[in-house]
């Protein structure tokens, strides 16, 4: 399947794989670009030696290419985005903020940039400082999230733009992939799929929990400070929650996070940790390497397609 978006990264199926924080390292980008998706190693709050180390180690595992994810609230994001630009990486997506001031840097450097945007305003602002796409992504995703859902905000920004757009949020199989397509997107970016991929070097017990999800275990924390983040219910979330209900002051419920994405995906603890998901956990039945679900969801979304026919 030939898309704008698999003719600008060079790669064969139009799926990237989001930039998670904790989660998406080496191993898990490297298995996405070799399995023919985009990779893309998230930065997250590391500094940029730790970020360059990372993109060393995905170049010797594979020669496909992939992207580095910048998180723009990051203490780091200045020196991670100047990183980026000597490495010359293939892409850069960006998230939790506006890229504007790093633009030049990425474009002057051939770095592809590809921002995410929760609204039709920011991706509008984008295009017109000549980005190459958009991410565009709704509040179905895992971890810090917008507004608006997918379903609304893909065709909206696939209307008011020219550029290419990536559906993100609540996608995680052909279905979805399919979906997407008819919204007008031309690519779509997953992250709780590969959460649980044999290749993301993520605790078993993290894993295990996105595996048992239902529909309805899905929360989000930080409303009321601006920050909204979806995660699994867990004893954290019904403590921040409740704590939130109170009224606590963003020092409290910071102090109740803190760290807490780290502590379960690294350690495990899913019950006083923060486990990021997206809302499409509770359809997600076992672990498969990127490659089986880059091809599952690919032969699916074709047939749904009508680009091939079965039997
Ligand atoms: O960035 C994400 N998802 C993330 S970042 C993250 S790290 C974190 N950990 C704990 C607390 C908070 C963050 C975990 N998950 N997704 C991309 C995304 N970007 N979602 C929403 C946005 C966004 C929101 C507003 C992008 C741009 C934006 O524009 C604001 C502006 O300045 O116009």
């Amino acid at each position: 399947m030939k898309t704008r978006i698999t003719e600008l990264l060079g790669i064969q199926y139009p799926i990237l794989q989001g930039g998670m924080a904790q989660v998406a390292e080496h191993h898990l980008a490297a298995a996405v670009s070799e399995a023919g998706g985009f990779g893309i190693l998230g930065a997250a709050a590391l500094p940029a030696g730790a970020v360059r180390e990372e993109i060393r180690k995905v170049r010797e595992l594979t020669d496909k290419p992939f992207g580095v994810n910048i998180m723009l609230m990051s203490p780091y994001a200045e020196e991670v985005a100047c990183m980026a630009a000597e490495e010359r990486v293939a892409a850069v997506t960006t998230g939790a903020g506006n890229p504007e001031k790093y633009l030049k840097k990425w474009q002057d450097a051939g770095v592809k940039v590809i921002p995410v945007v929760a609204s039709v305003a920011l991706a509008k602002r984008m295009e017109r400082c000549h980005v190459d796409a958009v991410i565009a992504e709704g509040m179905e995703s895992g971890g810090h999230i917008g507004s608006q859902t997918t379903m609304t905000l893909v065709p909206q920004v696939v209307d008011a733009l020219s550029i290419p757009v990536i559906a993100a949020g609540g996608i995680a199989d052909g279905r979805g992939f399919a979906a997407a397509r008819m919204l007008g997107a031309d690519a779509v970016q997953m992250g709780t799929r590969f959460v649980v991929s044999r290749e993301a070097a993520v605790h078993p017990d993290y894993k295990a929990r996105v595996l048992k999800a239902k529909d309805i275990d899905s929360e989000v924390t930080g409303l009321s400070t601006g920050h909204p983040v979806r995660c699994l219910r867990n004893k954290m979330t019904r403590e921040y929650l409740r704590l939130e209900k109170e009224g606590a002051s963003f020092e409290e419920l910071e102090h109740l996070t803190l760290g807490g994405l780290r502590r379960a995906v690294i350690d495990g603890d899913v019950m006083n940790g923060t486990v990021m998901a997206g809302q499409i956990a509770g359809m997600i039945a076992k672990e498969q390497s990127c490659r089986e679900i880059i091809e599952e969801i690919m032969a699916s979304a074709e047939e749904l397609l009508g680009y091939r026919t079965v039997g």
